[in-house]
């Protein structure tokens, strides 16, 4: 039996067995927000679980070994990031199973419209998964790896999970409900961003393509950005970052070249937090591809708290302006 039916397997029944009954009958009431958080924590949680034991198992050689390359030589996926992804999968099945599922690895859910063409439907549920945020650290056994879990009704967000692996925080939001972090000893702290209001004090995260060619401008963009603000910090999952601007643990974040699956919990988390957010159009990124056609440079993700925004953005946009020329 292979390692991903096995630990999947096993997975999946033992969550049967922690809650994870199915409730969506068909014809039943659709769930709120809130019910969609809290799914979304449960599952994140269980993968979370996964991906640690796994670690420990397989060892470092062993999910070095089990890893392949996919956009690029540097752009990896391992054993781990395929399991984790089909348990997820199958814990959302579990809730309900008409709904759909756009996965880094597993793409779009067997017979599943697109969840572009799902959102012109109105009110179609979709689960946007990355299985491994921050696979390059998990690779490397550097702490910074999340699972990150999105759940959108129609064309909005409304409901997110990042669980951290290594530290067990899980961050959480539901539209128009706040933003929370909840650890492993049982406390919940309610999130809000950082009050930092002056730019040369601002403390910002981001993170490079996998296309060499895209650094090479990133850098330009970075190294602008580094003569105007704090200090910049690079710190491997975009889930995560979104997290640090909810948690006041950064003041701004923005990255280019990431997909709808790295980001669409965390900036609902962050916005629920109270940043302001620049995301991509939902529809343009719903698809297999995980982002709008174009330069990457025209879509960016953004997070800010309030009292700084308007300085970072306008100095992101001049950077990025510079950077092309
Ligand atoms: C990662 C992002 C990160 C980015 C990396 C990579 P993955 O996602 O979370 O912000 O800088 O290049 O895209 O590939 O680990 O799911």
């Amino acid at each position: 039996m292979s390692i991903n039916s096995r630990g999947t397997e096993q997975l999946a029944s033992r969550a049967d067995n922690r809650g994870f009954s199915a409730s969506n009958s068909p014809g039943s009431v659709r769930p709120s927000v809130r019910e969609l958080r809290d799914r979304a924590v449960l599952i994140a949680r269980a993968a979370a679980a996964h991906i640690a034991s796994r670690r420990v198992e397989l060892g470092s050689d062993g999910v070095l070994a089990s890893s392949e390359t996919k956009s690029s030589a540097v752009d990896p996926v391992t054993v781990v990031d395929r399991e984790s992804e089909e348990l997820i999968r199958s814990l959302i099945k579990t809730f309900s199973s008409s709904d759909r599922i756009l996965g880094e690895e597993g793409g779009l859910d067997d017979g599943a419209s697109s969840p572009a063409q799902a959102a012109n439907e109105g009110e179609a549920v979709t689960w946007i998964v990355d299985p491994i945020d921050g696979t390059v650290n998990f690779l490397y056994d550097l702490p910074n790896c999340a699972v990150s879990i999105a759940c959108a009704v129609g064309d909005e967000v409304v409901a997110g999970a990042v669980a951290n692996v290594s530290s067990g925080e899980i961050y959480s939001a539901a539209k128009g409900e706040g933003a929370q972090v909840s650890r492993r000893d049982g406390t919940v702290q309610t999130l809000s961003c950082s009050p930092t209001a002056e730019l040369e004090k601002t403390l910002v995260a981001t993170g490079f393509s996998y296309s060499a060619s895209l650094r090479q401008v990133q850098g330009r963009i970075a190294s602008q950005l580094l003569g105007e603000c704090r200090d910049i910090r690079r710190m491997g999952s975009a889930a995560l970052d979104l997290c640090m601007v909810a948690h006041g643990r950064v003041d701004a974040y923005y990255e280019h070249d990431i997909k709808i699956w790295d980001y669409a919990a965390g900036a609902l988390i962050a916005a629920e937090a109270g940043a302001r957010i620049r995301v991509p159009e939902f529809t343009q990124c719903a698809n297999v591809t995980g982002r709008p056609e174009g330069d990457p440079l025209d879509f960016g993700v953004g997070a800010a708290n309030s009292e700084v925004a308007d300085a970072f953005f306008e100095a992101l946009d001049g950077a990025v302006a510079q950077a092309r020329n």
